[in-house]
């Protein structure tokens, strides 16, 4: 089947294509070329895959006179099957923008202004020396992100953690994935996804947590819709406190109180565990820790859980038992779970029932602890967050001397005398003032961060060196001493791997705007400029060329859990993406790892040897050996304890935030393309219907939400959310606001309102639980919120009726209650 797009901002997930159990996904093939633009005007079709989420879907960029004109699914790619989601449809327009960085740009006499490249580098490098003399590698801090390619990130490790020798290295990813790694690693030993898409091709219960699937990767929910209209239809379990598309397709919504996880997760393993619907041969084989866990979850029978979570008992009653008596199931676990109270010990607890119920391994049996970012995993495997390149252990010597074989240098110039330094430090450093150089490649703290007016401040910090690499002029690098223009996705090439281990070839299909350049040749020449050299004088950095990096990080990688020695570029080109590890062993990669309970949790081999789940504290090597001493896969019980902040009488609401289906991020890419922009063009704020009442709102009103942090001001949007919940988007920041963010009023920014807290295992910061509260502002500003209807955030008052919706127009058309920018 051929779709053209004609209708997809109003039918987001397209046309069904069913099939059953067992069967291969049918091809459907999503188009959309620029206006006027047909397929035989298009000179070459460029092979990339998506960058606006983690889903990895392969698609060609449409190439028309040296412009990008379309893009097109790519049928042959075992990830989407030639689908693509409304985000890919459309974003790409962005890169043509005319507001694109084209220069470097210096901040002098307080004004940034154009400067060429010799210039802005020299700045960067120059300071740089100066802080390494005065005060050592600690003055020097990189930040960076989830949505570059794996030869950068691998350069960026070797530098900084190789070269420079800093221990501060984290990437977004700590905002966004931190705890899906802390979880495998704490279960597994190890980083490294159990499932594998096709796991949806097979199961017959799937289980979402925190995961707004539907609008988050939306392509793998087209999986699960085709398999929902297909015969022998899978059941689904949702646990969400919105009404998502995902709940409204789900045989149970479990709709908990935010931050209360732990509590319902420890309730459906209590009910499995007096159920016996345990795989006792299962655990004796493979697994430790099955008694405490026992033991801890016998403390949360459905009616304790059912008060902590303010849900029916009978509910999780009745999600245990699908659990219970599931023969495949797959559960997937995202940023309900990860950015809410006790992120990683729930997740864990999502892990537990598959190992429990020996749900691992096999077809339709699967984990998959969600990534969100298109090539967060590579940030995590190349040492470009929080962890050495490869899986390796911090904490064991051996790896950090194979390492140091790996690149040359001595073992005792990689720092691991602890884990790297995670953002949220990182950013204390730099107010403390000790770290001194702060270089930003591909993220936007100044609206991605909790807490903005804190962290706005930081940046701005006296003594400070901001360096800030991104493709536009964002709230970030408008605080910047230094910006660097990066050509981007479809202007430079390079390798990414998706949450299923699936790793995709992005080549260069034109020519990067003005001076831009690629974040790699700016890693390279930061490189040069330094002059960082092996332990034999040759250069650290000794390619240019991404195809080059890409066989060093190979290198890097072998013998390794997440080893891409089999994978060339070539290989790479014309067929499917390749699912690590491939190597002589599994030439053609692998589809499942995990079989046959076998693990990458030998104390020597390891990735980690986990942590306390309560205080953080990473475990001793000889404690782990001997509570795991034959690597096997590790259950780890947890308590349920209340957020740190609680509703209270002046903040009697519980903030959550999160995304929409039509923005990424901080809208850099996706508020510069018409079609996505108009399909949700302002902030609003979800609350439910009995609030609504008690607090005499109605749709459109104008309101103000405060926490002890700031205050925001969005339309209400009034929607089927739990009671006692706000809900707000977090796309929204400054850049395209007339007036940018004011000190005194109102912000638009989610974050404003957001606390400095994390998650003790892994660090991640908590942007799913604050208390609030709501009051109007002015009433019946606008006729309805200016939020889509097609999602989760659909309306559930009918305000106004527009006339036929009409093809490719904006949500609004799908629905009646929308008010767009196109529209006024
Ligand atoms: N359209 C779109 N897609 C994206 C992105 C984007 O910006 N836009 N970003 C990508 C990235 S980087 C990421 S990380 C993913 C994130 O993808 P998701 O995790 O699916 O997205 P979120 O909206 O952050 O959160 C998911 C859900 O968590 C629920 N939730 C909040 N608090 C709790 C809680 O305490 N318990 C439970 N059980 N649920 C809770 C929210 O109601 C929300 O529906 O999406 C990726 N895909
Ligand atoms: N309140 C709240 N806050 C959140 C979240 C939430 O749910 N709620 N989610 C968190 C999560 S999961 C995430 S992932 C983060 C995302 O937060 P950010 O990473 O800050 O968001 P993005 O808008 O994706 O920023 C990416 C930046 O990289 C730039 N860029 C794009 N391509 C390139 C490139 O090729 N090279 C370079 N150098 N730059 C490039 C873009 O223009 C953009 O400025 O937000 C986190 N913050
Ligand atoms: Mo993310």
């Amino acid at each position: 089947m051929t779709t053209r797009d004609t209708d997809r901002i109003a039918e987001p997930w397209g046309q069904r294509t069913p099939y059953g159990p067992g069967q291969t996904w049918p091809v459907r093939v999503d188009t959309h070329l620029a206006e006027g633009v047909t397929e035989a005007d298009v000179d070459r079709w460029v092979q990339a895959a998506s960058i606006l989420h983690s889903n990895g879907d392969a698609l060609d960029i449409a190439v028309k006179d040296d412009r990008m004109v379309g893009v097109r699914g790519r049928a042959e790619d075992r990830v989407n099957h030639g689908r693509l989601g409304v985000k890919d449809l459309y974003g790409w327009q962005a890169n043509a923008s005319g507001d694109r960085l084209t220069r470097p740009l210096i901040r002098e006499d307080g004004e940034l202004v154009e400067t060429d490249w010799d210039t802005a580098m020299d700045r960067v490098a120059g300071r740089t020396r100066e802080l390494l003399d005065e005060q050592g590698p600690s003055a020097i801090g990189f930040y960076t992100t989830g949505q570059l390619f794996a030869e950068e990130y691998y350069t960026l490790g070797l530098l900084a953690h190789g070269g420079i020798g800093t221990n501060h290295v984290d990437g977004n990813t700590r905002l966004c994935t931190a705890t899906a790694a802390a979880a495998l690693k704490e279960s597994f030993a190890c980083d490294g996804q159990p499932g594998s898409y096709t796991d949806i091709d097979h199961a017959d219960v799937i289980a979402l947590y925190g995961h707004n699937m539907a609008e988050t990767q939306s392509v793998l929910w087209m999986r699960i819709l085709d398999r929902l209209e297909g015969p022998n239809p899978p059941q689904l379990i949702c646990v969400d406190p919105r009404p998502t598309k995902v709940a409204e397709h789900a045989t149970v919504h479990l709709a908990p109180r935010p931050g209360t996880n732990v509590a319902l997760v420890n309730a459906l393993l209590h009910e499995i565990v007096t159920h016996d619907w345990v795989d006792h041969d299962y655990l004796d084989a493979h697994a430790v820790g099955y008694d405490e866990l026992s033991k801890r979850v016998r403390e949360y029978p459905p009616e304790v859980a059912a008060r902590i979570c303010d849900i029916p008992a009978e509910q999780i009653r009745e999600a245990a038992r699908l659990l219970g008596s599931a023969e495949r199931l797959l559960s997937t676990v995202l940023q309900g779970f990860y950015q809410s109270n006790q992120a990683t010990a729930a997740a864990v607890q999502v892990n537990n029932i598959h190992i429990v119920r020996g749900m691992l391994g096999a077809p339709g049996r699967g984990i998959l602890q969600m990534n969100g970012q298109p090539t967060a995993q590579n940030t995590r495997e190349c040492g470009g967050d929080g962890d050495l390149p490869g899986f390796r252990n911090w904490s064991n010597d051996a790896h950090v001397a194979d390492l140091a074989k790996v690149w040359n240098v001595d073992p005792m110039s990689i720092p691991h005398y602890s884990p790297p330094t995670h953002v949220m430090q990182m950013m204390r450093y730099v107010e403390e003032g000790s770290i001194k150089l702060l270089w930003v490649s591909g993220t936007n703290p100044a609206v991605s961060l909790p807490e903005l007016a804190r962290i706005r401040s930081i940046l701005q910090r006296e003594g400070l060196l901001l360096v800030v690499q991104d493709i536009f002029l964002t709230e970030t690098a408008q605080l910047a001493d230094v910006v660097l223009p990066a050509a981007t996705w479809g202007e430079k090439t390079g390798t990414f791997t998706n949450v299923d281990r699936t790793v995709h070839l992005s080549e260069k299909a034109i020519d990067p705007p003005g001076e831009a350049r690629p974040d790699l040749d700016i890693f390279v020449d930061y490189a040069r400029r330094l002059d960082l050299r092996d332990k034999d004088g040759g250069p650290l950095v000794p390619w240019t060329e991404p195809e080059e990096a890409f066989e060093a990080w190979k290198e890097c990688t072998r013998g390794r859990p997440c080893d891409y020695t089999g994978i060339t570029y070539d290989k790479l080109r014309g067929g499917s993406g390749i699912q690590w590890p491939c190597n002589d062993e599994h030439p053609e990669g692998s589809e499942r790892i995990y079989q046959d309970g076998m693990f990458w949790a030998d104390p020597m081999y390891c990735e980690s040897y986990g942590r306390d789940l309560v205080t953080g504290a990473p475990l001793e090597p000889d404690e782990y050996k001997s509570m795991n001493p034959s690597g096997k896969a590790v259950l780890k019980a947890a308590a349920y304890m209340p957020p740190h902040e609680l509703p209270s009488a002046e903040y009697p609401l519980q903030l959550i935030t999160g995304r929409t289906l039509y923005h990424f991020h901080t809208r850099t890419k996706t508020g510069r393309a018409p079609q996505l922009q108009a399909a949700a063009p302002e902030v609003w704020v979800e609350m439910s219907v009995g609030d609504a009442d008690r607090g005499g709102f109605t749709e459109g009103d104008l309101a103000r939400i405060t926490t002890p942090r700031g205050v925001v001001e969005a339309a209400v949007r009034i929607t089927g959310i739990r009671d006692g919940v706000l809900f707000l988007p977090f796309h929204y920041g400054y850049w395209d606001t007339d007036a940018g963010h004011e000190p005194d009023a109102a912000g638009r920014a989610a974050n404003e309102l957001t606390i400095t807290d994390w998650d003790p295992a892994s660090k991640q910061p908590i942007f799913k639980t604050a208390a609030a509260r709501i009051e109007l502002v002015t009433a019946g500003s606008g006729p309805s919120a200016p939020a889509p209807t097609t999602t989760a955030s659909a309306s559930v008052t009918r305000t106004r009726t527009t006339g036929t919706p009409t093809a490719g127009g904006p949500a609004a058309t799908a629905s009646e209650s929308i008010e767009t920018e196109g529209a006024r």
